[in-house]
């Protein structure tokens, strides 16, 4: 390893060193390891590495949980999580729509830095996708010894040259498009898209029994090794289809029955509450397995809801830069480590897991790898309070920035200025009241989005 390695934004290619995989085309993968020093107050070995896993769901709004205030979901298994471990009231996703979201949370950086701002498209199955080059979690971890796998939902590139394997992940069943049809498991564009790692291997079964079942099975043949496991769900994002609905979309392009109405809403709910009963038959292996005191399992959304679905008090829907489109459910279990039924009011984003997931395995970054998130741990395990920062969102024509409880909204023409301690529904716009607070806010903003676009090409 060259460790007078320049520090740059991107990790130099030369840091790369080539493994072959499966007789596929040869993957890349940082020459780093593990850390034996004390992180967050855990002292590392192999044999004691904490299993990891993260469990997402899809378009699931802040209000879209029982734990969260929903009235018309019932969500035992996330509830007993956050019962068990605690609750998050200000964590938000890095945008508000799917891919960025998830180029974020992968590579524990500002998704502009990897040039994935918008939605990877199925529709005319454009050829983009997050660069190999970009370093994610998996491949941190599966250099410091675990096991890794993803079950579900990839959508940062559909050719099979941004396939999960490429990136860290030793097994992938799931579907790389932004959403498939929940029994038929064709994608928006008409495609199937069930794959088993680089092929394409139909499936039977609901897609979120599949996502369950796969999950499972990986804990029980990794229980002796420390594993990652990335459970990226589908629900509640449409099509809008419980376990015994009929397919909407069918071989040849033929379109079936699709939910309208009442049975949206009927459909919204079952999609929530099978995920959540899949949600506790993860929990109830790694209790099964005795692994509980030894297993960070942490649970969250991608974005906020759409208006089929709740994003309780805030405002706005998925899409948008308001609340509602960003601040969604967050909780963090950890029997032993995390202290239970507690509630953190701290801001957190979704890039920040990377940092806290390396911190937990006590593994090591590639020299010149910057992440932009921070690691949660000694905040999650001793209580401690997270660094003070600004953050930033940029999405279309909209921007955001959050500072202590102020939040600027540009949209477009339209700027407005929030104290969300006071106002978390975002009515009372403070710009006239606070002059020089908008002023350090934007500058702040402009030497932002100077600093991760730079030398990017955009790629979605
Ligand atoms: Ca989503």
């Amino acid at each position: 390893m060259r460790q007078n390695a320049r520090l740059s934004n991107r990790v130099n290619r030369r840091e790369f060193i080539k493994f072959a995989i499966g007789g596929a085309a040869a993957i890349t993968l940082p020459t780093y390891g593990c850390s034996t020093s004390k992180v967050g107050g855990i002292s590392k070995t192999a044999a004691e590495q904490p299993n990891i896993i993260l469990i997402m769901a899809d378009d699931l709004g802040y209000g879209d949980v029982g734990c969260y205030g929903s009235k018309k979901i019932q969500t035992p298994n996330i509830d007993a999580l956050a019962k068990g471990g605690m609750k998050f009231t200000d964590y938000h996703s890095n945008c508000p729509v799917c891919s960025p979201t998830r180029a974020a949370l992968l590579t524990g950086r500002y998704q502009q830095r990897c040039g994935i701002e918008g939605v990877v498209t199925a529709a005319k199955h454009r050829h983009t996708g997050m660069a190999l080059e970009e370093v994610t979690f998996a491949e941190v971890l599966k250099r410091c010894g675990y096991a890794t796998g993803i079950f579900g939902k990839w959508h940062v590139g559909y050719n099979v040259e941004f396939n999960p394997a490429r990136q860290g992940f030793d097994e992938f069943i799931g579907y790389v498009s932004g959403n498939v049809d929940y029994h038929s498991h064709i994608d928006q564009a008409g495609f199937e898209d069930w794959w088993k790692n680089f092929q394409k291997v139909p499936e039977e079964g609901y897609c979120t029994d599949l996502i369950t079942r796969h999950g499972v099975d990986f804990i029980e043949r990794h229980k002796d090794e420390p594993f990652c496991l990335y459970l990226p769900h589908e629900a509640p994002h449409y099509p809008y289809q419980g376990r015994n609905d009929p397919p909407e979309r069918l071989p040849g392009g033929r379109k079936g029955k699709k939910a309208k109405g009442k049975e949206i809403a009927r459909a919204y709910k079952e999609m929530v509450e099978v995920m959540d009963e899949g949600i506790g038959r993860i929990v109830e292996t790694v209790k099964r397995l005795g692994l509980e005191r030894k297993t960070f399992i942490f649970f969250c959304s991608d974005n906020g809801a759409t208006k089929n679905g709740s994003n309780g008090v805030l405002s706005g829907y998925k899409g948008s830069l308001w609340e509602g489109g960003h601040r969604v459910p967050a909780v963090a279990y950890w029997p032993g480590r995390i202290k239970p039924d507690t509630t953190t009011r701290q801001t957190a984003l979704g890039m920040d897991l990377f940092a806290t997931m390396v911190s937990i395995a006590g593994a090591k970054l590639p020299v010149g790898l910057q992440l932009d998130g921070l690691d949660l741990l000694p905040m999650l395990v001793e209580g401690r309070k997270v660094p003070k920062r600004t953050l930033f969102w940029r999405y279309r024509k909209e921007r955001a920035v959050r500072k202590g409880p102020w939040k600027l909204l540009v949209q477009g023409k339209d700027i407005r200025l929030y104290n969300l301690d006071e106002d978390l529904g975002e009515k009372k716009n403070l710009t006239q009241a606070e002059p020089q607070r908008l002023k350090a806010l934007e500058d702040e903003l402009a030497t932002w989005e100077q600093e991760v676009s730079a030398g990017v090409k955009l790629r979605a």
